[in-house]
């Protein structure tokens, strides 16, 4: 049998087989017959067929996909669901969405080399990213793809924006498996999730594939142990008896608009780390340069070097020659003898990050990046170990408070509000709790017993969300959608009804 990452994206003539019976297939009956009435309201004719991408919560792994390494992520339940239709009469992409109060109707060129104004960012780029992204590959496989055509479009997403749990993948992924099926072709998952993970770049983050791979990958009951070059999916059954539950911190995490000061700093930062622990270890600097990209390049030179003092871990050379203090840009130009704008001139995300940045914390965020990848592996080696089922979720809450630890000193990723959530959870009986996702606002992930899963989302609405409701950020009748537990998911699907 074909592994499950080898096969293509599933097509279905029903909703069960992605929404299971009882009250979530009734409420995405609801959802697809909105999409459906809508659709026929605003383009005038019916839909050519449907698809849906899931949101995703890392279990561990912060900040560390984009450095090479395996990250441990489950899909959730909450989805970008989108309806499609080829418009041959149109040479433009027409794209709407049921929320149109906060997503208003964006209109597109029908040209897969437009640019797109990252200036001026809009919720339609995403779907931009998915287009080009199929023309890219669609090239790259040989297809023809034909003179463009209009396409109309009709998005509804549960995922919450900014909120960690990668809204932003949940539409790239659904977006671009639509064309690819509006089109009529189909590849394997693996390949799905190479070419999305690259297309959302277009926005302007320089992020890894954890988001995409997940959502287009999900397996239902599964966790996915996801590694990189080439893109696998390894299935992770968690422990019984333990329950992820979802807790965000209600401070929106708008990275695509704050990418220079955090998301992309830290990338960069990363890369140079990276550069420097090369050239001290014995690479020539311009070779470091062009060829040294990630940590995950150099961890052999790092291990080989802690060898010579008896230990095989990658932090003692961090320690050895990365200094704590924080490098200017001009230390780090005398290491690599040339400047940041001509080494990464061809960069132009890197352009802006090296623009606004004073200082780079490179020690803190190597140290990070190696401890955090340990981590991951001790989690699935964790839920793979002969240790009782109780010992295991100790185990694995004591992983996720190290890493929440680890993001928020090393990498400081966290905020003030997520720092209180994190706090509350523990207090009230959580085996451990982190951010979750890209942080700077959005999600905590919570690891509880079974039992005590209806008491502690309790505690967390009566601790920390109900001073909100008294001050208007959110309301009361809408608190479950902010604190709520959550099952591993199943990945993208097209449905054809
Ligand atoms: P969010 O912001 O949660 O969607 C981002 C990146 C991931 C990964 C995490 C941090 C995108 C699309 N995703 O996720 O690749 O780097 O941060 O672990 O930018
Ligand atoms: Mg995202």
């Amino acid at each position: 049998m074909a592994k499950h990452e080898e096969l293509p994206v599933p097509v279905f003539k029903t909703l069960e087989p992605v929404y299971g019976s009882g009250p979530h297939l009734e409420e995405a009956r609801l959802r697809f017959d909105n999409l459906k009435s809508k659709f026929l309201e605003i383009f005038g004719h019916q839909p050519q067929l449907f698809a849906r991408s899931p949101g995703r919560v890392n279990l561990i792994g912060e900040h560390i996909d984009y450095e090479g390494y395996s990250v441990l992520p489950m899909a959730i339940r909450q989805d970008t669901i989108l309806a499609i239709r080829k418009n041959e009469g149109q040479n433009v992409l027409r794209i709407a969405n049921v929320n149109d109060q906060a997503y208003a109707p964006c209109t597109y060129p029908a040209d897969p080399n437009q640019e797109l104004d990252l200036k001026n960012h809009k919720w339609g780029h995403y779907f931009i990213c998915g287009y080009k992204g199929y023309y890219d590959y669609a090239k790259l496989k040989g297809v023809a793809v034909g003179k463009p055509v209009g396409l109309d479009v009709l998005v509804d997403g549960t995922v919450p924006q900014g909120s960690g749990l990668s809204s932003s993948a949940a539409f790239v992924c659904s977006s671009t498996i639509a064309i690819m099926a509006a089109f009529g072709v189909n590849f394997p998952k693996k390949e799905v999730a190479q070419v999305t993970c690259e297309c959302e770049r277009h926005i302007g983050t320089q992020s890894g594939g954890m988001d995409q791979a997940i959502s287009v990958m999900g397996k239902a009951g599964f966790a996915e142990l996801i590694d990189f070059n080439p893109i696998r999916a390894t299935d992770v059954e968690l422990p019984r008896g333990g329950t992820f539950v979802i807790a965000h911190s209600l401070a929106e995490s708008q990275k695509a608009v704050t990418a220079a000061t955090n998301y992309n700093n830290r990338v960069l930062e990363c890369n140079l780390a990276s550069i420097v622990l090369g050239i001290k270890l014995g690479i020539k600097p311009q070779e470091a340069i062009s060829k040294v990209k990630t940590l995950s390049d150099v961890e052999g030179m790092c291990v080989s070097f802690a060898r010579s003092r008896s230990s095989s871990d990658p932090v003692l050379a961090v320690k050895e020659f990365l200094k704590e203090e924080p490098y200017t840009a001009h230390e780090i130009e005398e290491i690599t003898g040339e400047k940041l704008t001509s080494s990464f001139s061809n960069n132009p995300a890197y352009l802006d990050v090296i623009k606004v940045t004073k200082q780079y914390k490179l020690h803190q965020r190597a140290a990070h990046v190696y401890s955090e990848s340990k981590r991951v592996h001790a989690f699935k080696d964790t839920v793979s170990s002969k240790l009782s089922e109780e010992e295991k979720l100790k185990k694995l809450g004591d992983l996720m408070n190290e890493s929440h630890r680890s993001c928020s000193v090393l990498y400081e990723c966290s905020c003030s509000e997520l720092e209180e959530l994190v706090k509350i959870c523990r207090d009230n009986g959580a085996l451990g709790a982190r951010l979750t996702g890209a942080g700077w606002g959005g999600c905590a992930v919570a690891l509880v017993k079974d039992n005590i899963v209806p008491q502690f989302i309790l505690n967390l609405k009566e601790r920390f969300y109900q001073a909100r409701i008294d001050k208007g950020v959110i309301k009361k009748n809408n608190v479950d959608n902010y604190v709520f537990a959550s099952k591993p998911s199943c990945g993208s699907a097209i449905f054809e009804f």
